[in-house]
């Protein structure tokens, strides 16, 4: 990430671990997804990675997102689900590293507070130091403190959104496990069809009848992660959504080529 308005690329936990079964990754994915970044060669970028089958399910067993309600295990949930990210972040960076790629992944529990689950304080200092010297900073899904309700889930939807408004971003990359937005789930219906192109009036119409995500979601499935990108699209930010599980779509995303998927402007 340098001074320049930022791209920001979020990979989803659905394309990064198999939520059929708690805390798998997919590893030969999370490889790939690091060779197409390096490839890529952005000194703009921010990636944020979301929690799938290590932070949904831990999430979900002691209710982070609803709030502190002072049960002991419900604390150490919060630590535990933190864990998690933790565990896979490590996959994420052990790709990128292995890439040679400058990556430098930011926890948001220690520089993000919520209130209500809405973000309230974002401590950007280290990562404007390291915007400096061209890292590309990874961020994730996370636990973090909220001041009213104590503590909740912070997606990585809510963070795309929240950088991009602040910063400014061109554009947002969302890698799923689907090609895009489809008039219905395309892993059930073969007839499903993808829309290419939807702006901002078509997409509100479009977001009460997304579907929820497969296996456990704590933060809405498809219809929560567009309620929060909308913001960012009516301050005029590109949001192109694709394929993660098969090649190349996020490299030629990242790099202004056409891919298989949706593209969302505001008019
Ligand atoms: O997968 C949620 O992030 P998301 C992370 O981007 C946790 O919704 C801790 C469940």
């Amino acid at each position: 990430m340098n001074d320049a308005r930022p791209i920001i690329l979020k990979i989803g936990g659905s394309a990064i671990t198999d939520k059929a079964e708690e805390a798998q990754p997919r590893t030969d994915i999370i490889n790939r997804l690091a060779e197409e970044i390096k490839r890529a060669d952005l000194d703009n970028l921010i990636v944020v990675h979301g929690g799938g089958s290590f932070g949904h399910p831990t999430a979900a067993r002691y209710a982070i997102k609803e709030g502190y309600k002072e049960d002991p295990a419900q604390k150490q949930g919060f630590a535990e689900t933190h864990h998690m990210m933790t565990v896979l972040n490590g996959l994420v960076m052990d790709a990128m590293i292995l890439h040679e790629l400058p990556a430098i992944s930011i926890a948001p529990s220690s520089c993000f507070m919520t209130e209500n689950g809405k973000v309230k304080i974002f401590d950007d200092t280290i990562l404007q130091g390291y915007a400096k010297l061209v890292y590309t900073p990874i961020f994730y899904g996370d636990v973090v403190l909220d001041q009213k309700i104590g503590f909740t889930v912070l997606s990585g939807d809510q963070l795309v959104a929240y950088l991009a408004l602040k910063y400014k971003a061109t554009k947002i990359v969302i890698g799923t496990d689907t090609d895009g937005l489809f008039d219905s789930d395309p892993k059930t219906n073969p007839n499903a069809k993808p829309f290419k192109k939807l702006n901002l009036k078509e997409l509100k119409e479009l977001q009460p009848k997304l579907g929820k995500a497969q296996g456990t979601d704590v933060t809405g499935g498809m219809a929560g992660k567009i309620a929060e990108l909308i913001p960012a699209i009516e301050a005029g930010t590109h949001v192109t959504i694709t394929g993660a599980t098969k090649g190349l779509s996020i490299y030629r995303a990242l790099t202004d080529q056409s891919v298989l998927g949706t593209e969302i402007e505001k008019a």
